[in-house]
């Protein structure tokens, strides 16, 4: 720790023990930021290039001391000099450069591509403010600037530049480098491209500025508000400037070790991360052409660098732009794709492989999936619907082009360093195997009926909900009973994972107190989501469940046996400290319309069981632990998509013939609700469920009620429920990031990974 000592001396002139946190927090950052380039960065011939337009890293200091095995050592010695690692966290600043699963998968895929010592980069855009920042006023989400970039930050100037032509202008880039360590291994970069001129000055109220001045405001936000064309427009700025910058990148670092171009697959491999990238196929050809090489060559080099993620079987989420949008921010990618959607249609003349269709769309997917030589889902279930419905007709011409990558999370973030009494007593029954191998913690099955460590795993968890409740505290201002199970769901706000499902049940719940019935154990409620400033109804649900916390919570007829809390600014940050103390994991999606699921797979790693449906992961998960260490409720993927097949499904019909379902779904604009929140947003909610409820909560309602009442009655059987949790700990093993990305290489990237 000399070398530290000395960056507090150098940097302030002071001994540690008389800097401030703030003066700490910069101190380390500096100090690690010197140990990374000291590992060296992980090169080779061929690299993986992870295209995306968000990574939602989180904040990194402990993950880089936890990665380059200083972490402990580090906390000793602050320690000895009368300062606390856990509050130096606490200043440093959290980047929201993404919205959810699909930014935090690329994050923990950056961590375990270098842990396995995998030639690789991240490359995206460094978006100024973020996403937004939540704000809660009279019960409802307000969006605010989230600033993160500080003069000293993790960020590193790359030196490299390029100009990305747009229609009668050129934009300069700068590139910034933020290290990646790997664990125990080298580090990788994530670059991230941004124009010297953006302007924050020129954001008024919330997150509203002039969409149209682009010079200023490319990399300000990442993808504002797209309910209008200029948001729309403003993205597909965003999107070329990525992929033409990271194109230029490519061929630069391929040309440099000595590629040819004809050879440009041997020296890279691009992974797609959904569509938002697509734009990165004509760009490379264009590129390519320009430097002296034939088009149809070109396409061929193309259709062996490129292979493509899918996310999402929602139609809507599917991206299409129309060719006018195109030829206004991007005229000379145009011919390009309209040839290669020529080349299509001479050979595939169906309709629905088209690149471009009928009403002048063009489907970015499509142009992956042609012109990638992979595509996969994100869990078994996902890639089966993607086979068999949603793209099946282009499984039918290129079915070796599909294959499954189940994905997973990097527990090096989701255990080592948000959980430490968790690792440490892990760590004390198995070793430390299990931090580089994950199936080593298989072995936890042998402590099965073990009374003493079921005690432990009890004690554990139940320190971690008095930890929780402290940041609940000082995040929402509610007191939560420690004592109460913690029923956790933290995702974003999105109809069909249906938060208005969790609402419901816990007005049902309200009732029955109300009507005499105390229950047991009270439950605490925890939510954390934001929704996309654009998204009415997921507004709405927002609202629901913030007037629901402030009429529970100040009943005290009620509020001893249940209490609702949702977090403000649901982000990475707040997860960590949630999920280690979470009972009851909700993984309540329509079933086939979550892809795979994350967070699944880092509450089951903490110890909480799921209570979920058969979609996504949750059937791996389920498969796994088998059906005593699970909760799951209901209609299967393929009821659900037969009913929408034949569009039979009618909420209205549920709401008229069962007077449980009416009551909980007419409470929302009761007078209680009414007296609390805002009649448009209430009166808006309760006609949509009554009469549209796309994602059919009211089918499965019964169902979730009877399935949730039974954990929560497990749950009293107090060592039963930590056996439960031992084996959803131990099965957790499959859903390390680095089998992922293992499976990644082994099926698309073929790397070799540095000795
Ligand atoms: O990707 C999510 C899926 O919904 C999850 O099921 C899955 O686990 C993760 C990782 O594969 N998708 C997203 O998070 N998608 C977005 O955030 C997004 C962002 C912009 C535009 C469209 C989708």
């Amino acid at each position: 720790m000399e070398t530290l000592s000395k960056v507090f001396e150098e940097k302030y002139n002071k001994n540690v023990k008389d800097c401030t946190n703030e003066e700490i927090y910069h101190g380390l950052l500096a100090w690690t930021k010197e140990q990374l380039k000291g590992r060296g960065y992980q090169d080779g011939k061929k690299k993986i290039y992870y295209i995306s337009a968000e990574f939602l890293i989180g904040k990194l200091l402990s993950n880089n001391l936890i990665n380059l095995g200083v972490y402990d050592e580090v906390a000793k010695y602050l320690k000895e000099n009368g300062k606390e690692l856990s509050m130096i966290e606490e200043i440093e600043p959290e980047p929201s450069l993404g919205n959810g699963g699909l930014g935090r998968l690329a994050a923990c895929f950056l961590d375990s591509i270098a842990t396995l010592g995998l030639p690789g980069e991240g490359i995206g855009l460094n978006y100024h403010l973020g996403l937004f920042k939540q704000e809660f006023k009279d019960h409802l989400q307000f969006e605010t600037p989230n600033p993160w970039i500080e003069p000293e930050s993790w960020l590193t100037d790359a030196g490299i530049s390029y100009y990305v032509p747009f229609k009668g202008f050129m934009l300069k880039s700068t590139l910034y480098d933020i290290d990646v360590a790997g664990y125990e291994n080298k580090a990788i970069k994530l670059r991230l491209f941004d124009i010297d001129i953006a302007d924050e000055s020129i954001v008024g109220e919330g997150i509203s500025f002039d969409k149209k001045d682009l010079l200023h405001n490319l990399t300000l936000f990442l993808y504002p508000d797209d309910s209008d064309d200029a948001g729309r427009k403003l993205r597909i700025y965003q999107q070329y400037f990525m992929v033409s910058n990271a194109a230029q990148l490519i061929l630069d670092e391929a040309t440099a070790k000595g590629c040819n171009l004809h050879d440009l697959a041997d020296y890279a491999v691009i992974q797609i991360n959904d569509t938002h990238p697509s734009m990165v196929i004509p760009e490379l050809i264009r590129l390519l052409t320009e430097r002296g090489i034939e088009f149809e060559e070109a396409c061929e080099i193309v259709s062996h660098v490129c292979a493509y993620t899918n996310h999402t079987i929602l139609a809507e989420a599917l991206e299409k732009w129309p060719i006018s949008y195109l030829e206004e921010v991007v005229p000379h990618l145009m011919p390009i794709i309209r040839k290669l959607d020529e080349r299509i249609k001479a050979k595939y003349p169906q309709e629905n492989l088209a690149i471009i269709d009928k009403n002048d769309l063009v489907h970015m997917a499509h142009m992956d999936i042609h012109y990638g030589f992979s595509i996969n889902g994100v869990a078994s279930l996902h890639t089966d619907i993607l086979k068999e419905t949603e793209l099946h007709q282009f499984y039918e011409i290129y079915p070796d082009k599909f294959n499954n990558k189940t994905n997973g999370i990097t527990f090096r973030r989701w255990l080592l360093h948000c959980n430490h009494p968790l690792t440490e007593y892990i760590t004390s029954m198995l070793g430390d195997g299990f931090r580089k191998d994950s199936f080593e913690l298989d072995k936890m099955l042998d402590f099965k009926g073990k009374q003493d460590v079921l005690a432990n795993i009890l004690k554990i968890k139940q320190d971690a909900k008095k930890r929780c409740a402290e940041f609940i505290k000082a995040n929402t201002g509610e007191e939560i009973n420690t004592h109460s199970v913690y029923d956790i769901q933290i995702k974003r706000l999105h109809e069909y994972k249906r938060q208005q499902l969790n609402a419901l049940y816990i007005i049902d719940r309200y009732l029955k107190i109300k009507a005499g019935e105390k229950p047991e154990r009270p439950v605490t409620f925890i939510f954390g989501a934001k929704a996309a400033p654009a998204y009415v109804i997921a507004k709405d649900i927002i609202h629901l469940i913030l007037c629901l916390q402030e009429l529970i919570n100040n009943d005290p007829e009620v509020s001893p046996y249940m209490k609702v809390v949702m977090v403000e600014n649901y982000n990475v940050s707040a997860a960590e400290k949630l999920i280690p103390a979470c009972d009851i994991s909700e993984q309540i999606s329509l079933a086939s319309k979550e892809a795979s699921g994350t967070g699944n797979m880092k509450f089951m790693l903490n110890g909480a069981v799921t209570l979920g449906t058969m979609d996504g992961a949750n059937v791996e998960i389920s498969q796994l632990v088998g059906e005593d260490n699970i909760y799951i409720f209901g209609e299967s993927s393929e009821q659900v998509i037969k009913h929408y097949e034949k569009a039979d499904y009618c909420a209205k019909d549920f709401y008229d013939k069962d007077e449980r379902i009416r009551r909980a779904v007419d409470f929302i604009v009761g007078k209680e609700l009414l007296g609390i929140g805002s009649e448009e947003h209430l009166r808006r909610l309760h006609h949509e469920i009554v009469s549209k409820d796309w994602f059919m909560t009211l089918l499965d309602f019964e169902d979730y009620a009877k399935v949730k009442d039974q954990a929560l009655s497990d749950y009293e059987d107090r060592t039963a429920w930590a056996e439960k949790m031992l084996v959803n700990i131990a099965k957790a093993g499959y859903f390390s990031s680095d089998r992922t990305i293992e499976e990644y290489n082994r099926d698309i990237w073929h790397l070799t990974p540095a000795k």
